[in-house]
């Protein structure tokens, strides 16, 4: 294990990238971060953005594709947290100059109903979110081009920036259901699938997740479950994501 110093040394240097707008090189060309080290900096890093006011208030889930792991050298995801400093409301705008090189995930967003039990054997995941929505998710890597490790990416909170969540409906199955991401310079097709075989799975592996990283899930929170197609820029204008039968959400990027 990385000393508690030099952890605490990574998070700040990963929050000054974000805060500053400024990206940073990967963590692996000076360091030798193990997984559980990389958590922790991500502990660290949250713990600086709560000291200054934002409230953790969700959590997500990364590398849920299997091009992605595959891509990664990985076959588990990997789970950040949300705060509400990173919440956009639906149809707002947002302010490109918040972030380095942003872009946006189509995803499907569940809502945890009540507190999760980690440590009962039996907790039924699926039983503990009663909403359903689709998500725009922000991602903004703070390191250079989007280059990291996966030890680099899990320290750097998974990459999140921002996201923004469409109505929220009865829970529901939203397997095999067609997602567009539309942004002004492109369209992209894709489908629930992608997100592990169905978003449903992604609830059981953040159970898992949450349970061996001992990251409490709570009524009221977030889930994004993962990207349904890969990430396109965030660019000046109207971003959409639509999935079948769920509805939509859109954010506008613009430049102050
Ligand atoms: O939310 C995601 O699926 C992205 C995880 C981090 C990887 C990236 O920044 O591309
Ligand atoms: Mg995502």
């Amino acid at each position: 294990m990385i000393p508690e110093d030099e952890i605490r040394t990574l998070a700040e240097r990963l929050d000054s990238a974000q805060t500053s707008r400024t990206d940073t090189p990967s963590l692996a060309n000076s360091h030798t971060i193990g997984t559980d080290d990389a958590y922790a900096v991500q502990a660290a890093l949250l713990e600086r953005r709560v000291a200054r006011g934002e409230r953790i208030n969700g959590v997500k889930l990364g590398f849920t594709s299997k091009a992605k792991m595959a891509q990664m050298g990985v076959s588990d995801v990997i789970v950040g947290r949300l705060t509400d400093g990173m919440r956009i409301a639906d149809g707002d705008d947002v302010d490109l100059a918040r972030f380095i090189h942003p872009k946006a995930e189509p995803e499907v967003a569940y809502r945890i109903a009540r507190d999760v039990d980690l440590d009962d054997p039996l907790t039924d995941i699926e039983a503990c979110v009663d909403a359903v929505a689709p998500a725009l998710e922000i991602i903004d890597s703070r390191y250079r081009d989007f280059r990291f490790t996966y030890t680099d990416v899990v320290a750097d909170n998974t990459s999140a920036a921002g996201y923004a969540i469409g109505a929220w409906r009865p829970v529901r199955s939203v397997s095999n259901r067609a997602v567009r991401l539309r942004t002004p310079e492109s369209e992209t097709v894709g489908s629930t699938a992608a997100i592990l075989g169905d978003p449903v799975h992604a609830l059981h592996a953040l159970l898992d997740m949450c349970r061996r990283r001992r990251i409490p899930l709570r009524a009221g929170e977030v889930v994004l479950a993962g990207a349904a197609t890969a990430a396109a820029p965030l660019t000046p204008g109207v971003t959409e994501c639509d999935v079948a039968g769920l509805g939509t959400v859109t954010v506008k990027g613009v430049l102050r």
